[in-house]
């Protein structure tokens, strides 16, 4: 059991999501509402486009700058950081000033939609293919990393891949443009303004310049996407330079993500997971990081490896969960504590268990689930979060009416339908939005 782990975490990522890093969300309403927004004030507004820069510079200087000085940052140091830099409207999830943040009707992030699309070949095999290409080319820096982090090479080169393309993606935004328009203005302001300030200790400090701080349009920054405060806590110096470089080193990356991961709890020597087969007589409302049980325990309930191996020995005397990410109609899984290591990483299953299946594939070749995806993940959040709340009114914990389906929300389902004699499914769909009253 990971401490603090609880389900607004589960479905709520703590870092962007990935898919979108690179580049902002397309068709995403409330990008759309931003984007229109913005030209609007380009096209027809020249005066509120500048009135909204103004409230910026006054933010900047009333606001910001107050909490830099306090933390030991200077004001040439914060001058120089924002010389130039004006709100970025383009930017989504922003508020504009007076207006009311609405949460979001549509599903747009990767994480949180399709598992069918999210695991499609042309998504994993870029990240799987790559990873086994440069197992030989940085085989001396994994095996380093290795020994000193007890992180497997293979889970960082699929977090490498799944990140920045084992560095190849484009990350050309300014740090303090993205982080400042966000900590100004964006719906989650209080996260984004700890990252600026971060962002202006390293700054401060030295130990990144300002031309070198480029981030993704959600502020993430070099190869493995870290966010300032992660940077400062977890980024490590692997090829002796004294610069934490995690936007041009190969090992200074490699070596941060394994070093993240492993203040994070890692287990040396545990798996991250194995598919399974699930019998009808194991309810997947099981599922959860709260519901641990020894490996040897779920096997003896009737779960068994899809590939017809036993549990490796020294694994099935350990703890491990049940994750059934798209409850019936999907791969089952027993997972271990570090699947929820990864998700500290990006706080989505699918994305975990992407990192995962990707480190398996470079590991020991490509293969496919066992179980297939059914049709979920097509619905609209306003949809799951309007299920979620009439759970919530028969006293059920779907860890917060997000619209997100995590575990909480799985399996709450679950006992919902048992409870009313359906056979359980774990997964929200819209017949149970018309069905449950
Ligand atoms: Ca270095």
């Amino acid at each position: 059991m990971i401490e603090g782990e609880n389900d607004l975490m589960n479905r709520v990522p703590s870092r962007p999501p990935l898919s979108c890093r690179t580049s902002p969300p397309q068709g995403g309403r409330a990008a759309l509402r931003v984007f229109l927004a913005a030209a609007l004030f380009a096209l027809a507004s020249p005066v509120q486009a500048a009135s909204v820069s103004d409230q910026f510079r006054a933010w900047l200087d009333a606001d910001l700058w107050p909490a830099a000085k306090a933390q030991g940052v200077s004001r040439k140091t914060f001058d120089a950081a924002f010389a130039g830099v004006s709100p970025n409207l383009k930017l989504p999830d922003l508020v504009m000033p007076g207006e009311k943040p609405k949460p979001p009707k549509k599903q747009h992030q990767a994480e949180f939609g399709s598992p069918g699309n999210y695991f499609a070949e042309k998504t994993l095999q870029p990240v799987t293919s790559g990873g086994r290409a440069r197992v030989g080319r940085v085989s001396q820096t994994l095996s380093a990393v290795e020994k000193r982090y007890g992180v497997p090479g293979e889970i960082v080169l699929a977090i490498w891949g799944r990140e920045s393309g084992f560095g190849a993606a484009k990350i050309p935004y300014d740090a303090f443009e993205v982080l400042g328009t966000k900590a100004f203005m964006a719906t989650r302001k209080d996260m984004f303004r700890k990252e600026v300030l971060a962002a202006l200790t390293i700054l401060q400090k030295g130990f990144a310049t300002r031309a070198m701080m480029k981030t993704s349009w959600a502020g993430a920054m070099g190869q493995p996407q870290f966010l300032p405060t992660s940077f400062l806590n977890h980024a490590v110096d692997a090829d002796g330079d004294g610069i934490r470089d995690i936007w041009t080193s190969t090992p200074d990356t490699l070596a941060s993500i394994a070093n993240y991961l492993k203040h994070y709890g890692w287990v040396s020597g545990r798996d991250w997971g194995f598919e399974v087969s699930v019998p009808d007589s194991v309810s997947c409302a099981l599922e959860g990081p709260d519901r641990g049980k020894r490996i040897s325990e779920w096997a003896s309930m009737g779960i068994t490896r899809v590939s017809g191996k036993p549990f490796p020995a020294h694994e099935a005397k350990a703890e491990g969960y049940l994750l059934m990410p798209a409850g019936r109609a999907g791969p089952a899984f027993i997972v271990t504590p570090n699947f929820y290591v990864l998700k500290e990483y990006n706080e989505s299953d699918l994305y975990a268990l992407f990192v995962g299946h990707a480190a398996d594939r470079i590991a020991g070749g490509d293969r496919t689930f066992s179980g297939s995806w059914g049709k979920v993940g097509g619905m609209l959040r306003s949809d799951i979060a309007k299920l979620q709340e009439r759970l919530e009114a028969k006293g059920y914990d779907v860890g917060g009416a997000d619209g997100l389906p995590g575990y909480k929300t799985r399996r709450s389902i679950g006992e919902w339908q048992a409870k009313n004699g359906q056979a359980p499914t774990c997964f929200p769909s819209q017949a149970l939005v018309r069905s449950l009253p």
